[in-house]
């Protein structure tokens, strides 16, 4: 029989700002004032952060921490193709974004031979390089390591030897480069990128459907549209950053916020809508961060609230 096991990861070494290593915590605070029994509920696995290196000097500003960002994919990566392995539903709740690279590595470990569709909901592209990047910061990285892409032609820095090794590791992870097609993967509420994402998404042809689209074709047509392009997937993976929510209307409670984005209701939807298709082999919830709540703790109780009603419909699912 199939369960959903709970993988928390709390690895923050790749967002720009403290505090989304608390994330996970937050919800846990929330769960306990609702009287929730979520987190008693399910067999968890904690992966090995590498957040010790927060307390050390950057050695890399092209890629910050990328000697960490390394062993947390692999991990991530590890502990996601364990659950799988066991035909077991890997529902992950991480800190920073960039260990979603990770989680990917490992849903293809599991799965070499399937083809694999991946719903990006968030306010960025997360499709920056070493190459590429204007911060350093890795939490902007993942997806383009799983497009095995250094994104060359938009390349504004020179990285050293040693962030190309770590980098083509990441890259590589499990012996699948690419992890994913660049037609097999979708994003929802992307709107803060920057002109290499942009060049890349358009010489990729990477769709991206804004929260302008959303309303005016309406979230059910939006949720057809997206199964119909990954039709030919086997198996799914759902990423739901909670950036991609307005700031104003929830909170800033996360590391990057950005404003005209989902509403909560928008994006519970697409989190159960996805969660619930049969093709959905693992569901990931990130950057909740606590410390930069201007609300006290709404963010983590606007994720709650949605990772609550989520794990109802894979219940059911499953
Ligand atoms: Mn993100």
């Amino acid at each position: 029989m199939t369960e959903i096991k709970i993988i928390e990861n709390t690895s923050e070494i790749a967002a720009g700002t403290r505090g989304a290593s608390l994330g996970v915590g937050a919800l846990k605070v929330v769960a306990h004032n609702h009287e929730s029994e979520l987190f008693g509920k399910y067999e968890r696995y904690i992966v090995e952060d590498e957040n010790e290196l927060l307390n050390r000097p950057v050695q890399y500003p092209t890629a910050k921490r990328i000697e960490g960002v390394v062993q947390v994919y692999q991990n991530v990566s590890d502990v996601v193709s364990h659950v799988l392995d066991n035909d077991n539903f890997p529902l992950v709740l991480a800190g920073d974004h960039a260990s979603a690279g990770g989680t990917i590595a490992g849903i293809k470990k599991s799965h070499p031979d399937k083809r694999l569709g991946v719903i990006w909901i968030d306010a960025h592209a997360d499709l920056h390089t070493p190459y590429t990047t204007p911060s350093g910061n890795i939490h902007g990285m993942p997806l383009a390591t799983a497009l095995g892409t250094d994104n060359l032609e938009s390349q504004i820095n020179d990285p050293v030897e040693e962030v190309k090794t770590y980098w083509n590791q990441m890259k590589d992870l499990n012996g699948v480069t690419p992890k994913i097609q660049s037609e097999d993967l979708v994003f929802i509420a992307v709107r803060d990128t920057e002109k290499p994402e942009d060049d890349l998404m358009e010489r990729r042809g990477i769709r991206n459907f804004s929260v302008d689209e959303v309303r005016q074709k309406g979230l059910q047509t939006v949720v057809t549209e997206i199964k119909e392009k990954l039709s030919d997937c086997d198996i799914v993976y759902v990423s739901f950053d909670v950036d991609s929510m307005d700031c104003i209307l929830v909170s800033k409670g996360t590391g990057t916020p950005v404003e005209n984005g989902l509403t909560p209701e928008e994006a519970e939807h697409f989190v159960r809508q996805f969660s619930s298709w049969d093709k959905c082999c693992c569901v990931e919830f990130v950057e909740i961060n606590p410390c930069l709540d201007n609300k006290i703790n709404k963010m983590a109780e606007v994720a709650f609230d949605i990772l609550d009603k989520t794990l109802i419909d894979l219940e059911n699912r499953l």
